[in-house]
């Protein structure tokens, strides 16, 4: 421990905290810009100086280390001022049209510009670069909201290990961008979304749909069908002041129904299907020799990077398409049938807590019989938008109920959102055709949790199924080189582009970095996953009775000819 005097109050702290971290521990909140907790910690926008007794000039307590005896001060003029010139300088040359501003009111650089209490900038710098990229399906880059903060780079570098963005050109020019002026769309960028939901600013953000889903809504012949995505309701409600982690299902729910969409249904229906079609592909590849380890598909952004970079584990991939695809696959075929709706008239739009879904939607191998599995992806906060563009009250909708038809979902489904959820689900079910029974058992906690790389053995029916489960794709690429190693051998693998799997898309609700500094998303969101598993009636997609129904009347068995047709896909180095 340390003892040091911060603004004149005693505290101690453990060894190895900052300067910034110390201060909370007296109720004073430094304030940052560039800092990114275990990610950006550079001290380079010098937003949070403080004046260490005896020390010469200003410090950044981002990165200065608490060391006993220190005597600092956070709040003086010249701290003050130092501050205040510093976000002048960057608010100088920056495009501040901010009513416009697709950050408006969620920006963290107008909250640091009002916390300072700036009011006018007394100078004007030279203009940023106007370069916007709208090239790709999922990521739209406007240079002239850039601060150049290096969040998004360090993102992309150390948590994607994948280093799409970097500082280009010199002086004035300097530029956040893809290397040789590529554009996003040219470069090897997975559409993770992990640089838009860590960006303090509108340089980064989602290639947003939602006029072509207003249209929809608005044209009588169409049939408009909506899906939500698990990890949707574990983040919705942060939109509309709710505390991280609160579950927002039945409200949700209610806001799509007002919006005017004909149906509401649930992914968690299809990857109950998902299971089933994944988990006896899983089944055959072990009996029939098939290539193993098997590997999930349905993260688009693990997908893509994939391809990109370890094509030779694309023969690993499951076959199966992701849940959402599944969905508008059966929408377009099994309920158009049913319910003599000509799926030409049918628009299905997702609901996801994504950006590389956009990508993934578009993919050419997403459709049956030239109809598109899904017509339009929104992200959670476009959902947000919409229902604050309705002036919907979200917080007066009473809870309502998914539509019956392909509603029903088991808490299998559900977990699919937190990392080793799409495992742990699997194994329900994989386990009980094993043993011929329907087990107790089945919360399997090793796969859960926040650990970048997780490991276990589980016996089924008398066999030992080695898993592993890995989240953020430097932790994948970290796994498949230990497998390529000969260091490890498993037969399932989950892999999720996102740290934290999607939970933590790059679709969902933006949280300040100094949020972050002490909450893990990750976890709290993922909390109101596993609440929602244990109250559902059946938590196994097995069980559940719509999937079983599904099976009867139209698909025959998992993995079926028609199955395949409809639900399963292949990826191509
Ligand atoms: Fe996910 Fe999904 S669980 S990828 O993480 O598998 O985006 O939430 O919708 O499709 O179900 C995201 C979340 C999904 C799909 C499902 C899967
Ligand atoms: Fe990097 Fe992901 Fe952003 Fe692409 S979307 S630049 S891969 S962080």
């Amino acid at each position: 421990k340390i003892t040091l005097t911060i603004d004149n109050i005693k505290t101690e702290v453990p060894k190895g905290y900052t300067i910034l971290e110390a201060a909370k521990t007296v109720g004073v909140d430094i304030p940052t810009l560039c800092f990114l907790k275990d990610v950006n910690e550079i001290g380079a926008c010098r937003v949070c100086l403080v004046e260490i007794e005896g020390a010469r000039g200003l410090q950044a307590s981002c990165v200065h280390p608490a060391a006993e005896g220190m005597v600092i001060k956070t709040n003086t003029k010249k701290i003050r001022d130092a501050r205040k010139s510093t976000v002048e300088l960057i608010l100088s040359n920056h495009n501040r049209e901010c009513l416009t501003c697709f950050r408006n009111k969620s920006c963290e650089l107008q909250s640091l510009a009002e916390e300072l209490n700036i009011n006018d900038i007394p100078f004007q710098g030279e203009e940023t670069a106007k370069t916007v990229d709208a090239q790709s399906h999922s990521i739209v880059r406007d240079a002239s909201k850039c601060i150049l903060c290096g969040r998004c780079i360090n993102v992309c570098k150390s948590v994607q290990k994948i280093g799409v963005l970097d500082f280009t050109k010199r002086g004035y020019e300097t530029e956040v961008a893809p290397a040789f002026e590529k554009s996003m769309d040219e470069a090897p960028c997975i559409y993770c979304g992990q640089c838009i939901v860590n960006c303090p600013v509108a340089a980064l953000r989602e290639k947003e749909d939602i006029e072509r889903v207003w249209d929809a809504i608005e044209d009588s012949e169409v049939h408009v069908v909506v899906q939500t995505a698990p990890a949707v309701r574990a983040a919705l409600g942060e939109e509309f002041g709710l505390p991280i982690g609160t579950r927002v299902t039945g409200k949700m729910v209610a806001a799509l129904k007002r919006l005017g969409f004909d149906k509401v249904f649930d992914t968690n229906f299809a990857a109950d299907l998902t299971i089933m079609e994944e988990g006896h592909e899983l089944l055959h590849r072990i009996q029939d020799n098939g290539v193993l380890p098997m590997i999930t598909s349905c993260s688009p952004g693990w997908v893509r990077f994939c391809e990109f970079n370890y094509p030779q584990f694309i023969p690993n991939l499951s076959s199966c398409k992701s849940p959402h695809q599944m969905m508008g696959a059966i929408l377009k075929s099994y309920y158009a049938e049913k319910h003599n709706i000509d799926p030409e008239k049918i628009f299905v739009v997702s609901i996801m807590p994504c950006t590389s879904k956009k990508t993934e939607a578009a993919r050419p191998e997403m459709e049956v019989a030239e109809l598109r599995d899904v017509d339009a992806v929104l992200t959670t906060r476009e959902l947000a938008k919409m229902i604050k563009q309705a002036r919907i009250n979200f917080m007066k909708l009473e809870d309502s109920e998914f539509d019956p038809a392909l509603g029903d979902y088991t808490g299998a489904g559900v977990i699919f959102g937190a990392t080793g959820g799409v495992m742990e689900a699997a194994l329900r079910t994989v386990a009980d055709v094993l043993e011929g029974q329907d087990l107790q058992n089945i919360e399997y906690t090793a796969v859960r949790g926040i650990e970048g790389i997780k490991e276990a053995e589980v016996t089924l029916g008398g066999n030992t199924i080695k898993i592993a489960v890995a989240h953020g794709t430097a932790m994948a690429a970290e796994l498949l080189d230990m497998i390529e190693a000969g260091e490890k051998e498993y037969h399932f693998i989950e892999i999720m582009g996102c740290s934290g799997g999607c939970v933590t898309g790059g679709g969902q609700p933006h949280v300040p970095a100094k949020v972050k500094m002490d909450c893990d998303i990750r976890v709290e969101r993922a909390k109101a996953l596993y609440e929602e598993d244990t109250v559902k009636q059946y938590r196994k997609s097995h069980q559940n009775p719509l999937i079983n129904k599904l099976y009867e009347e139209y698909l025959e068995k998992p993995n079926s000819h028609k199955a395949h047709k409809l639900l399963h896909t292949h990826y191509e180095a």
